[in-house]
């Protein structure tokens, strides 16, 4: 089979016009870090492929030197694009810079079909190393797609550095850069299948990360950053049932902040908001890593903690409390204080919105009694 390294070019500009289309086209819709310079990046290959077939009709300075500097600004801006997904600083200089260097330094090697060669052969690969490099430094937030966009990202890097061994030795042989030899054609083929799997791949990505985003807003409280009712009593309803089938307590703790109106009509909401983002923050810092602390809604919050008796929920209940009344939440000059009910399963059968329950009336019982204060709803209590 004769590879021809002409049809090749002309399928990979075509490939490239395309998913550059179908890019544009998704670009207009939502956030998607990094996908206008992925975008950029086609766009450039696209300028460098068309000038490559037409080289015999043009000046080397331009069918070459400038043809392939595109290509490698085109590599650049997909870098840049890999590192602002993966929430990194591009450097301005990432784009041009390379792509200058190049041009420049091609200039005197344009009589030199071999050193010319050898040149880009070796930046490309370069590039494509690094690109399969800054791909699998993106983790877990590209998905396992990424092994396989660097595999291909590698396999490449290795076809043009072959390319370049072979032209190095075997000068003679290699008369045109549309020489048909094995070794180009499959230089040419691991470029097009880079172009191809290296943009689908990110746009996996895109699409991973985009999944992740929606799932964060759909499982938490945008101000407070803790579970919402609903995450919460989803997680919360496991948990019980876990624990129902290993025999073990579970107990619960509501909690609402006292004369927290107040807070807002003295001090305006904004104020409000910091004191519930601060409260937040010393309700975590107060439980369990297993605890499941939540917003329950408004200024109201709870926490499951799996395992805990009820004598071990009192001890949190009074970390919390204590925490939040040693000095004002949110910068505020006067003490916001902290009412908490508290209680425990009663029975092994005992659902979640039973335990809540037990919690929202032991937790008016502690406003009832003058607030900043905890108050128990015991198992005992219940049963009688
Ligand atoms: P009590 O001690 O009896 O709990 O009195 P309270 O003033 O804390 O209770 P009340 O239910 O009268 O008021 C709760 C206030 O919480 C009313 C509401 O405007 C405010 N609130 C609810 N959600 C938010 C929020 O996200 N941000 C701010 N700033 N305020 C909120
Ligand atoms: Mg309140
Ligand atoms: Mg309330």
């Amino acid at each position: 089979m004769t590879l021809d390294v002409r049809t090749i070019v002309v399928v990979l500009l075509i490939v490239v016009l395309l998913l550059s289309a179908i890019l544009t086209l998704d670009l207009r819709s939502g956030r998607a870090p990094g996908l206008a310079r992925w975008n950029l990046g086609l766009v450039l290959f696209s300028a460098a492929w068309l000038l490559f077939p037409l080289r015999p009709f043009l000046h080397p300075v331009v069918g070459v030197a400038f043809a392939d500097a595109l290509l490698l600004a085109g590599l650049c801006s997909q870098y840049a694009a890999l590192l602002e997904f993966g929430e990194r600083k591009v450097p301005a200089w990432l784009v041009p810079g390379p792509a200058a260097l190049m041009f420049l330094a091609l200039l005197p090697l344009l009589g030199s079909y071999a050193g010319l060669t050898l040149a880009v052969s070796t930046v490309y690969a370069t590039a494509m190393a690094a690109l399969a490099v800054v791909t699998v430094r993106l983790g877990e937030r590209a998905g396992a797609v990424r092994w396989l966009s660097a595999a291909i990202l590698a396999g490449a890097s290795v076809a043009l550095m072959a390319r370049a061994a072979d032209i190095w030795w075997h000068p003679a042989e290699s008369p045109a850069v549309f020489t048909a030899s094995a070794l180009h054609g499959i230089a040419f083929i691991m470029l097009l299948a880079v172009t191809v799997s290296t943009s689908f791949s990110f746009l996996v990505m895109q699409r991973r990360a985009s999944e992740a985003r929606v799932q964060h807003i759909a499982m938490y409280d945008g101000l407070t950053e803790l579970y919402n009712r609903r995450a919460f009593i989803e997680i919360a309803e496991r948990e019980l049932s876990r624990a129902r089938r290993a025999g073990s307590p579970t107990a619960a703790l509501m909690l609402d902040l006292d004369h927290f109106k107040r807070v807002n009509d003295e001090r305006g909401h904004a104020a409000g908001d910091c004191v519930l983002v601060d409260f937040a923050g010393r309700l975590r810092a107060a439980v369990r890593v297993a605890d499941i602390p939540g917003r329950y809604g408004g200024e109201e919050f709870c926490v499951l903690l799996p395992g805990a008796s009820l004598e071990e929920a009192c001890m949190a209940a009074e970390r919390i409390r204590a925490a939040v009344s040693a000095a004002p939440l949110g910068g505020l000059a006067r003490i916001v204080t902290v009412s908490i009910g508290a209680t425990a399963t009663p029975r092994s059968d005992c659902t979640l919105d039973e335990l809540l329950a037990r919690a929202d009336s032991a937790l008016y019982g502690a406003k009832r009694s003058g607030r900043n204060r905890v108050a128990v709803s015991s198992p005992q209590a219940a049963a009688a």
